[in-house]
């Protein structure tokens, strides 16, 4: 019988699990490993983890007998049914009080499923969102663990051991009950959709609307990253353009159609179930759709006209004027996705340190970046922030960014390159800070053909009033006010 000396065990060998187990060993953990495929763990246990504390299994049975109680079990399968069937798997062989930690991209609803399948079990189930692809596997990711709040203290020290750290301070820290953890993770990729949009549109207006070359697009990115837009995607798009293979960028010779693999397509179907306009990162979801359709816009670009209009101001302010455009539409991003986050925690009961959760992206992920700390401060000055935007250091962003921003949007409609994020932005900018919106006509035109009734701004809220605007209709109101 194999003595119970290791602290915690990995399932799910691939390059987030061999990463993270390698992380784990560095810092002091004595991690057990597990594959489906055996020859994957004989593998990594020859190659990579040779000579360092981290030891094989070859069956379920023996990784769960060499563990320390309780015992933590983390999986790094691919999302989907193969958590299940680890988790069944896995269910038979723990104890009451055991732990299991899910840490891949997992979608919310199955995590609060799995939390509470596990606690009719006996055993305490973590949800934890992980972060920073290979690299931050390996030397730091962003962790956002929700689940089993029980379960928190006997993960804590290894979680926030091996996170990304911003200054001293590690950027994992607990989120929520249920699925929190894994909701805050999708609304970090959801996000990460919001940015990379958003850098794209900046590079097709200056490439094709300014015709600027990739050497003098690697210069402003270098240039933008030393200041407020600091940032890893920053970054590596300034790298991107400085590419060379065999003496040709390769950003010019990579195929314009985007992937996805749902994180953002599940932020934009949560913000339509919490009634919230997080309009650009449904942009950023719809832009990747659209290019995807590339034989159909191949054929369109042959019959559909643009305008004739060409870019013919000066060349140095409007760049600074897209830089403006790229940092206000930023801004607007991060507070659509926490106003979806303050939504969620209130329907799910969560209670989401936000201040907590800028934080955790601020080192290790995908969007960490300078900005996020200015997010923390702002919830740390106020945590009951109604909105990002009203935070001084944002309302005075927006205020010196508003007429660059609204420069290029227009330049850009006026050129015809499609913006968007950008203008979603601005639109919702211009939505949000209007005391008056159309929506009395929108009140109207229900109440007129379906009777659904309105409020009026002469009379208390919540006293509901329908006209007979033909005279031909009856005085039967709907009851469907919110349909
Ligand atoms: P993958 O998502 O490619 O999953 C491969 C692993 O899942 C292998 O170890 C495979 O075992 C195992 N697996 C499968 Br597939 N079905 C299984 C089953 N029925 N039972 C047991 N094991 C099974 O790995 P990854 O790219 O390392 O990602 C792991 C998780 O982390 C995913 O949820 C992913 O979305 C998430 N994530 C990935 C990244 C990234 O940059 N890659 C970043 C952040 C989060 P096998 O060797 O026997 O086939």
């Amino acid at each position: 019988m194999t003595e119970p000396t290791m602290d915690i065990a990995l399932i799910g060998l691939a390059v987030m699990g061999q990463n993270l187990v390698l992380n784990m060993n560095d810092h002091g953990f004595k991690v057990a490993v597990y594959n489906r495929t055996t020859s994957v763990m004989e593998d990594f246990i020859n190659g990579s983890a040779k000579g360092t504390e981290i030891r094989g299994f070859a069956t379920l049975e023996e990784l769960v007998a060499s563990l320390k109680r309780p015992r933590r079990v983390m999986l790094l399968v691919q999302a989907g049914k193969p958590v299940d069937a680890v988790i069944a798997q896995l269910a038979s062989l723990l104890e009451p009080g055991d732990i299991i930690i899910d840490g891949g991209n997992s979608h919310f609803p199955d995590t609060q499923r799995r939390y509470e399948a596990c606690q009719e079990q006996g055993l305490r189930f973590i949800g934890t969102g992980v972060s920073g692809g290979e690299e931050g596997a390996r030397f730091g990711p962003s962790i956002m663990p929700g689940g089993d709040p029980e379960a928190w203290p006997f993960v804590k020290d290894i979680f926030q051991a091996v996170s990304a750290k911003a200054g001293d301070e590690p950027c994992c820290d607990w989120v929520g009950s249920g699925g929190a953890g894994h909701y805050v993770k999708m609304i970090h990729n959801g996000i990460e959709y919001g940015d990379m949009q958003l850098i794209c549109e900046a590079y097709q207006i200056l490439h094709e609307g300014l015709g600027l070359d990739n050497d003098r697009l690697h210069e402003i990115f270098t240039e933008w990253n030393s200041g407020e837009l600091d940032s890893y995607l920053i970054e590596i798009t300034r790298d991107i353009f400085g590419h060379r293979e065999d003496g040709q960028a390769l950003i010019d010779v990579i195929l314009d159609t985007a992937g996805q693999k749902g994180t953002g397509k599940w932020t934009g179907i949560s913000a339509l179930d919490m009634g919230m306009p997080v309009t650009l990162i449904g942009e950023a979801v719809f832009a990747r759709c659209l290019s995807a359709l590339k034989d159909e816009r191949v054929r369109a670009s042959k019959i559909l006209a643009g305008p004739e209009a060409r870019f013919d101001g000066d060349t140095a302010t409007f760049i600074d004027d897209v830089r403006k455009a790229l940092y206000a539409s930023k801004i607007i991003s991060y507070a659509q996705g926490y106003m979806l986050l303050r939504e969620a925690s209130k329907h799910y009961g969560w209670d989401l340190n936000f201040g907590g959760i800028a934080l955790m992206w601020r080192g290790g992920c995908i969007i960490r970046s300078v900005f996020l700390g200015r997010i923390k401060e702002a919830f740390d000055a106020n945590p009951d922030l109604d909105n990002l935007l009203l935070a001084p250091f944002f309302t005075q962003a927006l205020k010196d960014c508003q007429d660059g921003w609204r420069r290029v949007v227009s330049q850009a409609v006026q050129i015809g390159i499609p913006t968007p994020a950008f203008s979603t932005a601005l639109a919702f900018y211009d939505g949000y800070r209007h005391a008056r919106l159309p929506a009395n006509l929108l009140q109207a035109q229900r109440d007129y053909f379906g009777a659904h009734t309105y409020e009026r701004l002469d009379k208390p809220r919540g006293e509901f009033f329908h006209t007979n605007w033909t005279g031909t209709g009856g005085n039967v109101t709907s009851r469907t006010y919110n349909v």
